[in-house]
C-alpha cells in the first residue's frame, strides 16, 4: 500500500497503518474495539476496552484531553483509564453532553445502570 491508500474508502494523506502489514497493533485477545473521537478533533481515536479488568486503552489522534488526564493510570509502560470492569459490563461511547468529545460509558445489565464519564468535566480556567 502506498502512503495515500484509502482507509474505509476515504483517501487519506497520513494513513494510520504503520507497520509492514499495514496495520497498527493495539489491543489483545478478548479486547473490544470501540473507536470514538475522545479528544474532539474530528478524527476517531483507536480505543479498546478490556473486559477482564475494565481498562480502556486509547490512542488519541490529537492528544490526551484534559478531562481524562486525572483518570490516567500506568502499568508496564502502558497508560489506561479504569472505567467498568464488572462481569457483564458493556462498554460504549457517545457524546452524551454534546461538547464534541466522546464520553466513556459502561452499561451494566445487572442493575440497568449507565455509568458515564462525561467529557465536559474540564477543569475550570
Ligand atoms: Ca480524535
Ligand atoms: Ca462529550
Amino acid at each position: 500500500m502506498s502512503s495515500e491508500d484509502s482507509f474505509l474508502g476515504i483517501r487519506c494523506k497520513n494513513p494510520i497503518w504503520k507497520n509492514e502489514n499495514n496495520s497498527v497493533r493495539w489491543g489483545s485477545t478478548g479486547d473490544i474495539p470501540i473507536p470514538s473521537d475522545f479528544d474532539g478533533d474530528g478524527k476517531a481515536d483507536i480505543a479498546i476496552y478490556r473486559p477482564s479488568n475494565g481498562r480502556w486503552y486509547i490512542r488519541f489522534s490529537q492528544g490526551e484531553p484534559s478531562y481524562l488526564a486525572p483518570f490516567r493510570q500506568t502499568e508496564g509502560g502502558h497508560s489506561y483509564y479504569a472505567w467498568g470492569g464488572q462481569t457483564g459490563d458493556i462498554p460504549l461511547t457517545a457524546d452524551f453532553d454534546g461538547d464534541g468529545k466522546a464520553d466513556i460509558a459502561i452499561y451494566r445489565p445487572s442493575n440497568n445502570g449507565w455509568y458515564i464519564l462525561f467529557s465536559d468535566n474540564e477543569p475550570e480556567g
